[in-house]
């Protein structure tokens, strides 16, 4: 009985390379090499000194999210209980303006996103081993027309898709570190979450854990 739905849900997990993604959502696994990922990695850590990682809140409940974040870039994606969801200048916690996006992020971008205007926020999440996300939308941005891009640093997690509602089906498959998705087109406003991390999975960071980054173009 257990090893048969251990079985099934095996299967569930798809492999996006055999089967196509909701909505064409694009997924480019190994996007970046291994050199690349540690180059990155160790931008993202003088991120995290000019701007600290802090602890999002939901809106409304002020429950804390389990993943820390920060950002960089001319705009930041923040949430509080008492303001909900946004995107602003500045640091919530310090009152600084977030660092400069680096160079190698907004030539991915300029590569991959189709897009004739740069990212102006990239969200730095950072989920510890026990660490996940919901199944959510992106939409705090006033443009829709631009993709979203995003790209996975360290252990692998099992990352779930779905449509534009959301109960629409969602497939379920693996990101590991150097891997990129892109949600553009219809995709742009896929359901979409993180539902584990594996631990040990990846010795490119000091320690257990992932770190997502995602481009985002916020105006017009
Ligand atoms: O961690 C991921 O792969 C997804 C992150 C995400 O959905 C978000 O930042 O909105």
């Amino acid at each position: 009985m257990i090893n048969n739905s251990l079985t099934i849900r095996r299967l569930a997990i798809i492999s996006p390379q055999l089967e196509p993604l909701p909505h064409d959502a694009q997924w480019v696994p190994q996007c970046l090499t291994h050199e690349e990922q540690l180059m990155l990695v160790e931008e993202i850590r003088q991120i995290v000194t000019a701007a600290p990682l802090f602890v999002p809140k939901m809106p409304r409940t002020g429950k804390p999210m389990s993943v820390r974040m920060t950002n960089c870039g001319p705009l930041g994606w923040v949430t509080t209980k008492e303001e909900g969801y946004r995107y602003q200048a500045m640091h919530p916690e310090t009152g600084e303006k977030w660092p400069d996006m680096p160079a190698t992020l907004l030539k991915l971008w300029d590569k991959y996103a189709d897009y004739p205007k740069p990212p102006e926020a990239c969200l730095v999440n950072f989920y510890e081993a026990s660490a996940k996300m919901g199944l959510h939308q992106d939409r705090d941005e006033n443009n829709f027309d631009a993709p979203v891009l995003s790209i996975s640093l360290g252990d692998t997690c099992l990352f779930r898709i779905g449509g534009e509602n959301r109960k629409d089906p969602t497939k379920s498959f693996k990101l590991t570190s150097g891997d990129m998705m892109l949600l553009t087109g219809k995709s742009r406003m896929a359901f979409h979450g993180v539902d584990r991390i594996y631990p040990g999975t990846s010795t490119l960071l000091k320690q257990d854990g992932r770190i997502n980054l995602t481009l985002r173009r916020v105006t017009a």
